[in-house]
């Protein structure tokens, strides 16, 4: 059995949850009271050092960053569907899994971390270089959703599950996506509802 430490709004513990509802993974949640500090506690600094969620727990072995748990998930249960053996299927999967950690994520975190999270606290020139970037990061989904049902083929993978996540979480900040990058989300959406 998993334990994933988990906070109801981290995008990174979303997608992790997503895969394993998804693939039929048994796992508890153990919350993190990320809004009174808990993250911040010796007794969590010593699960993550980074202070950060989702954690994956199993036995004494543990594992933090959301890509490298969904890939271990992929790897432990053979989920090849969800993360593809074929090298160049998998190395697209990589490219996008990175392309979100590098690309999207620090846009959609200055945006809804500043914006929504932090209250008065935000800073609104994060907020603002996190709007100007968003388009450029955005039409790059749209490109590559264009002629492509989900992001590495005609059928979704951990890539889709994990910038699905920050999908959801812009909208925290009122922002939907359009396009063709609309219809892969909505699909997006209605495979994680088939699945709970
Ligand atoms: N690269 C990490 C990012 C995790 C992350 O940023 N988690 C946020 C919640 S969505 C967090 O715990 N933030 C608290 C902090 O950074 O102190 C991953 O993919 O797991």
């Amino acid at each position: 059995m998993y334990t994933l430490y988990h906070f109801p709004h981290s995008q990174h513990a979303r997608r992790v949850v997503s895969l394993m509802e998804l693939a039929g993974i048994p796992y508890q949640l153990q919350h993190v009271a990320m809004d009174e500090g808990e993250h911040a506690a010796p007794a969590f600094l010593a699960r993550n050092p980074n202070h950060q969620v989702p954690v994956l727990e199993q036995g004494d072995f543990r594992l933090w960053e959301s890509n490298a748990i969904l890939r271990y998930l992929c790897e432990q249960h053979n989920l090849d569907a969800w993360y593809p053996r074929p090298a160049r299927q998998r190395a697209r999967v990589d490219q996008w899994l990175d392309w979100n950690q590098c690309r999207l994520a620090p846009t959609v975190v200055d945006i809804v971390l500043h914006s929504v999270f932090l209250g008065d606290q935000g800073d609104p020139q994060v907020i603002a270089r996190g709007r100007q970037a968003l388009p450029e990061r955005l039409a790059i989904l749209e490109q590559a959703l264009a002629d492509s049902a989900f992001l590495a083929g005609d059928t979704p993978t951990i890539a889709d599950l994990s910038v699905a996540s920050n999908i959801t979480q812009l909208g925290y900040a009122d922002i939907a996506v359009s396009g063709h990058t609309a219809p892969w989300y909505q699909r997006m959406l209605a495979l994680e509802t088939a699945a709970t």
